[in-house]
């Protein structure tokens, strides 16, 4: 048994939810601690902690605690939430990474997760099959706090040789928890009204392509990328990675093939500007390389897995603490 004592801040989030189970079943209950700035909901399993990162004395204070060795740094303010506030998206992205680097620098922390976004592109970016090194010109307070922890994670490395590694995410789909504040949310929400049998009114317009992948496959990445030999990263902190691109009209179509009456209308709000300003397809032949990743789901596959879950999960209570509202 590994003696690894893992720390994940903003353990309650879309991410965080899943990944923590996934961290469990590796390192063992005891020696995953989560954290979160909000209480969980519902029972917890294992130790919970509350913290707000911007906090560094509590966030010492739970380091100290539990004597943590590694630490997934999820928690921020997504591309959409960050829009109407940017100066606390700042605030919270950029200070609560601050806090998590300089506690791995000074208790030893042997790596750190903290992901990136496809939010760092932007402006003159190549729209299709994106490097993964490239013109980075966000346009969102988000993506400018997730370039500018780029750069962080990459000079931690090499001036004091913290071991931060990242995944530049595209929208994650999943059912099991929502997504909170992005861009991207209309892909899962899309899904909870099509098995209520009820319309969906998407804030993109039809036609607007972004890179997206299942939560099997991103929690996979992540565990995938903190395994590897780090001799085998040619860079650390924000891998390219590629499993699926589609337009609202077309998973929509997807959806329809199991759900014939499924309607969808278009009403596109501020996020269409957030989404023009990114990809469509992005080129993660670096990260297949390096490290092998290879995703699984494609649009079909996750559809398919999505509706049978979502349907399973539907019958029993938990559902209405998932569910849109
Ligand atoms: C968002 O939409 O803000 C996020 C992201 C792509 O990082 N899901």
């Amino acid at each position: 048994m590994s003696k690894d004592v893992v720390l994940v801040i903003g353990a309650g989030g879309q991410i965080g939810t899943v990944l923590s189970e996934a961290l469990r079943a590796v390192y063992g209950v005891a020696n995953v601690i989560c954290s979160d700035i909000n209480q969980p909901r519902g029972s917890v399993i294992g130790y919970f902690e509350k913290l707000d990162v911007v906090d560094a004395k509590r966030l010492k204070e739970i380091v100290q605690k539990y004597k943590v060795t590694q630490i997934y740094h999820l928690a921020a303010l997504l591309s959409a939430t960050g829009e109407k506030n940017p100066q606390l998206a700042w605030k919270v992205n950029m200070e609560g990474l601050m806090n998590v680097l300089e506690i791995a620098r000074q208790h030893n922390i042997k790596k750190i997760f903290h992901p990136s976004s496809i939010a760092v592109f932007g402006g003159h970016t190549p729209k299709k099959n994106t490097p993964q090194s490239t013109i980075l010109e966000p346009e969102t307070m988000y993506g400018i706090t997730k370039k500018a922890g780029e750069d962080l994670g990459n000079y931690y490395f090499a001036k004091y040789g913290v071991d931060v590694r990242g995944i530049r995410y595209p929208g994650i789909i999943s059912y099991q928890s929502l997504p909170g504040g992005g861009t991207t949310d209309y892909a899962v929400d899309i899904f909870h009204k099509a098995i209520a049998g009820e319309a969906f009114e998407c804030f993109l317009k039809e036609g607007t392509q972004l890179p997206m992948m299942y939560m099997p496959d991103a929690v996979r990445a992540t565990l995938e990328l903190m395994e590897a030999p780090v001799e085998k990263l040619s860079q650390h902190y924000a891998y390219n990675l590629h499993a699926m691109s589609f337009a609202p009209e077309e998973i929509a179509a997807e959806i329809k093939k199991h759900i014939p009456d499924f309607t969808v209308n278009y009403k596109p709000d501020f996020r269409q500007q957030i989404a023009e300003s990114w990809i469509e397809t992005i080129d993660d032949s670096v990260a297949r390389s390096d490290w092998g990743w290879k995703h699984e789901y494609d649009l079909s596959s996750m559809t398919i897995d999505m509706i049978t879950n979502l349907r399973k999960l539907q019958k029993t209570k938990a559902y209405d603490e998932t569910k849109f509202l």
